[in-house]
């Protein structure tokens, strides 16, 4: 027997062997991780997992953006073991449904808030976000061929934005090293700016002016591009994988009047901001925004089980209903009964905590307040909020801005100092971000912010030692 299959007690060395043998891991450098090892987590309860050492660790990311309602809630488990009883799958291909693909269709139509008049009454069901942005690829383009307008085909995205890693997915999003691999973005996908004020603002402009002017970068765009060309702009309402980019208050209103005077379809991306993460059940109400299409996955679940879709408004389904006929499009496991039944679980449960409004009037308001005092750390450049993802930015001098070299990486020697000291935060480049669970009290808030500034008290300790400040 060897030792994959072998039921005895694997060692933390026996499996980190057997991962770099056999585990082609995400977004990672193989070699390197060969080299050192993979953390092999073992367990996780409330808002701490545990490692293959018994190391206990904060997870301020929610794993990956994704556990909203927190660890070890049995009736996520519950609602999947009794489901895979009474039907583990069935498509919905072939003029079938199932229960629980279609009450959670209903129940997101209900969550959902109408903005302007403009309602979400349907839903298409994926397993990620990827495969939903794939959705709207195609959703998108067959809108406009179904109107006569088959030339309106370009999307327009922006410079560090995530919009998954599938061929379209990493088309549409931003990220310049994904891009280099695999001959991407993929045609009529292009990009401007993002709105960054820390890093793209003119000297002394304010943050309201900033919002305004990067919001019409998006107008220069579709006149270069020409209007009759353009088919959607696609937008995180907050960008996250990217460092946590908040845009300033006169940036999405902006947008919104560009889109409605080009006449162009709005795809609000809230694979991170939906569900309580922002406040709200969608991000779309905070901003006052009416996208056409709506993104979701990761904690429509809180991350017990993949699954992901697409909102669809009403200018939208009208259209693909009345007049499309068959749409050419669909997953194996589009309205999985089992996870289907896991979010509607989890939708409860969150509902009964009511843990968006917790954020949204309580531990948000509280997490603002301690987040940014740590602007007052040597280190700091620059640190806010939204809701419950926070993101600070590494500096060499306060005084001007200047940042660290980027071969220091110091967003990674922060992380890693974070990881040994029991905590998980995210390093993008020189910022270091946070989605902490929603379920977090403030007491947990405060414990987390200690840990927080520990690690930047370290890291501050290590770049002195090293002689780089
Ligand atoms: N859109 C957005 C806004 C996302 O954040 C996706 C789409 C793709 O979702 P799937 O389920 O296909 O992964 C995401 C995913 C990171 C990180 O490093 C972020 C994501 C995924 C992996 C890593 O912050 N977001």
């Amino acid at each position: 027997m060897n030792a994959a299959t072998d039921p005895k007690h694997l060692s933390t060395a026996e499996l980190q062997a057997l991962d770099s043998a056999h585990f082609l891991h995400p977004f990672t450098d193989h070699k390197g991780l060969a080299a050192k090892g993979a953390r092999v987590i073992t367990h996780a309860d409330g808002i701490y997992v545990w490692d293959s050492e018994g190391k206990q660790i904060l997870d301020a990311m929610s794993g990956l953006w994704c556990v909203n309602a927190g660890y070890g809630r049995r009736e996520l488990a519950d609602a999947a073991h009794a489901q895979m009883l009474r039907l583990p799958f069935y498509n919905s291909f072939f003029n079938t449904t199932n229960e629980p693909a279609v009450r959670l269709a209903a129940r997101l139509a209900e969550l959902a808030p109408s903005v302007g008049g403009r309602t979400f009454q349907h839903v298409f069901f994926s397993s990620s976000g990827s495969e939903s942005n794939d959705t709207n690829v195609r959703m998108v383009r067959r809108y406009w061929d179904l109107l006569g307008q088959p030339q309106r085909k370009v999307i327009i995205s922006r410079h560090n934005a995530y919009h998954g890693s599938t061929m379209a997915g990493a088309s549409l999003g931003g990220m310049g090293g994904m891009h280099a691999q695999g001959d991407l973005p993929i045609p009529n996908i292009t990009h401007i700016q993002q709105p960054y004020f820390h890093e793209l603002a003119e000297p002394g402009e304010s943050k309201e002016a900033f919002g305004l002017r990067a919001a019409r970068w998006l107008e220069a765009k579709i006149l270069e591009v020409g209007p009759d060309k353009v088919a959607a702009f696609i937008a995180e309402p907050v960008q996250g994988a990217g460092g946590v980019i908040i845009p300033p208050d006169s940036y999405w209103p902006e947008i919104q009047r560009i889109v409605d005077q080009y006449g162009i379809l709005l795809i609000s991306d809230e694979v991170i901001c939906a569900f309580g993460r922002l406040g709200h059940w969608f991000a779309y109400e905070k901003f006052g925004i009416r996208p056409d299409l709506v993104t979701f996955a990761k904690a429509v679940t809180s991350g017990y089980i993949p699954l992901g879709g697409v909102m669809v408004g009403d200018r939208v389904a009208q259209v693909l209903i009345e007049k499309g006929g068959e749409f050419n499009h669909g997953y194996t496991y589009s309205g999985h009964p089992v996870a289907c039944a896991v979010a509607l679980a989890n939708l409860d449960l969150m509902a009964r905590e009511d843990l968006p409004g917790r954020v949204k009037h309580d531990t948000g308001p509280y997490l603002a307040q301690r987040f940014t005092e740590l602007k007052d750390h040597p280190l700091v450049g620059d640190a806010e909020t939204c809701g419950f993802v926070a993101g600070l930015v590494l500096v060499k001098d306060k005084a001007t801005g200047a940042h660290f070299p980027e071969d220091l990486a110091v967003g990674m020697v922060c992380r890693a100092h974070c990881f040994n000291n029991g905590l998980i935060m995210r390093a993008v480049g020189d910022r270091m971000i946070i989605a902490p669970p929603l379920t977090m009290d403030r007491a947990q808030v405060d414990e987390m912010m200690a840990l927080i500034r520990q690690a930047l008290d370290l890291t501050l300790a290590e770049l002195q030692q090293r002689g780089i400040l």
